[in-house]
């Protein structure tokens, strides 16, 4: 049995290895991409994206552009952790496919709705405006999706601010709405993606796959490298948005505890924290999980298997 997902996304560097990962998986069924703004706009994002896909070698998954602007908050971007393109380093590819002509909420709201329930999981790598959008236009497709595993947030760590993550932080009333849906959500935050760090070994493993696309990761990760030891001082990158993939693909990969968690609107100074409530055991009603361990190698092993599959793209 695959497991299907829709990856709604800002690429974005990190964004860009969780497509590959997502296509060259084995296990994964691509049934729709669709993109935010986040990263960078809207425009940039989705060309991003549609470039990637040649990268990877991707056709007949439908790509969809969505929101332009969060629900209530000016656009913020992050060029200085993805530059001027949102995807700096490597020649971005023209793209060799179209866009769907839907906006990315109905391509997410329609795709649910055409699987069996319980079986489609929506994989956020962005900013949330899409999902809580999708989730208001059609509260249908909140019964129906097996689960929501996303890339943003942290229970002890911020990067946006001291104790905010960016995806949340750029929409935190879109993460309010996500949060609070009944949905099962697993917030694959800081406190786990940190741990996913692109070292030079993990660079070297990625290198010796050979091919075009590997390069292009590789390209990818270097930028990136110099961007967050600038930003943040990090001595090795940490490659977030995969991680969420990860877990869909196997969830021993990445551990997680049941937590009660929501967001900050209203703070001075933590607007978009994402509040996880340790004191006690999780209620039974708790639909909400925080990712707490990685084991890295597994994961790094999953990328680099992923390029193998993908093989040789002339792009
Ligand atoms: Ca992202």
């Amino acid at each position: 049995m695959t497991k299907k997902i829709i990856l709604d996304c800002d690429p974005g560097h990190d964004d860009a290895v969780a497509l590959l990962l997502a296509h060259g998986n084995p296990e994964i069924e691509l049934l729709a991409v669709t993109t935010v703004v986040g990263n960078q706009t809207l425009p940039k994002v989705t060309r991003n994206a549609l470039s990637v896909a040649r990268v990877a070698g991707i056709t007949g998954v439908p790509f969809a552009a969505g929101a332009a602007r969060p629900l209530v908050r000016n656009i913020e971007v992050a060029p200085d952790i993805h530059g001027e393109s949102g995807l700096d380093g490597p020649v971005l590819p023209e793209p060799e496919i179209e866009l769907d002509s839907r906006h990315a909420i109905d391509l997410i709201i329609d795709t649910i709705m055409a699987h069996e329930p319980g079986t489609v999981t929506l994989v956020p790598t962005g900013g949330l405006t899409n999902i809580a959008m999708a989730a208001r236009k059609e509260p249908r497709i909140v019964e129906r999706v097996k689960e929501v595993v996303l890339m943003g947030g942290g229970y002890h760590v911020g990067n946006w601010s001291a104790v905010a993550e960016f995806n949340i932080k750029i929409d935190p009333e879109a993460a309010h709405i996500v949060f609070n849906e009944t949905w099962p959500v697993v917030m694959v935050g800081l406190d786990l993606t940190h741990q996913a760090l692109a070292t030079d070994e993990v660079a070297a493993q990625i290198a010796a796959v050979g091919t075009k696309p590997a390069k292009f990761v590789g390209e990818l990760l270097d930028f990136f490298a110099l961007a967050y030891k600038d930003a943040q001082g990090f001595d090795a990158p940490p490659v977030h948005d995969p991680c969420a993939v990860a877990y869909v693909i196997d969830p021993t990969i990445v551990k997680t505890v049941k937590v009660p968690i929501d967001i900050e609107l209203t703070g001075t100074l933590t607007l978009g924290m994402t509040v996880a409530d340790f004191r006690a055991e999780a209620p039974d009603d708790c639909t909400t999980w925080a990712a707490t361990e990685l084991d890295a190698p597994r994961f790094w092993n999953l990328v680099t298997e992923a390029l193998e599959n993908i093989g040789e793209v002339d792009f």
